[in-house]
């Protein structure tokens, strides 16, 4: 399996529980070596430009507004099958269908405000990677 970069972001329900640090141990634990990270508070229209894939969803206006509400903690994951384990790790969207152990099950609050974002394909990981880094913030 290939050496993987994959974007996560640790959402407002779990900055604000302070719970950056209990995250940051799952995915270490699994394997996964945190490259880059920030923390940021996102716009309304970055946080709509970030989900504009949703955008004709239900949930779009709530989840931008969730995404904006509270800083955000944005990392680069890096690892064997980094895309994938990373969604090991997350979990299920919905923390009522999440595994035990996963961040989802252990943290999240509710379909929507459930702690964590992991991209799901290496387009979409190299797209949101480049959404918040530059070069220059990623080093081997
Ligand atoms: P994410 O993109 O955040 O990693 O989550 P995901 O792939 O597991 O789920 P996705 O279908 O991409 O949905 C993106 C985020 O939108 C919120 N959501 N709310 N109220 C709802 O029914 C609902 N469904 C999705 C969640 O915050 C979800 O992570
Ligand atoms: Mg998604």
């Amino acid at each position: 399996m290939a050496i993987e970069r994959t974007l996560s972001i640790i959402k407002p329900d779990a900055t604000k529980r302070n719970l950056t640090g209990k995250i940051n141990a799952k995915f270490e634990e699994a394997g996964l070596r945190i490259v880059a990270q920030k923390r940021i508070k996102l716009t309304m229209e970055q946080a709509g430009k970030f989900y504009e894939v949703h955008k004709e969803r239900p949930f779009y206006g709530e989840l931008c507004e969730f995404m904006a509400s509270e800083p955000v903690v944005v990392q680069v994951l890096e690892g064997e099958g980094a895309i994938a384990k990373n969604r090991e790790v997350m979990g299920a969207t919905n923390p009522a269908d999440a595994a035990d152990g996963t961040i989802r099950k252990e943290f999240a609050l509710s379909v929507g405000e459930n702690s964590v974002h992991g991209s799901d394909a290496p387009e979409t990981a190299a797209q949101e990677i480049s959404f918040f880094f530059s070069g220059l913030e990623l080093v081997g």
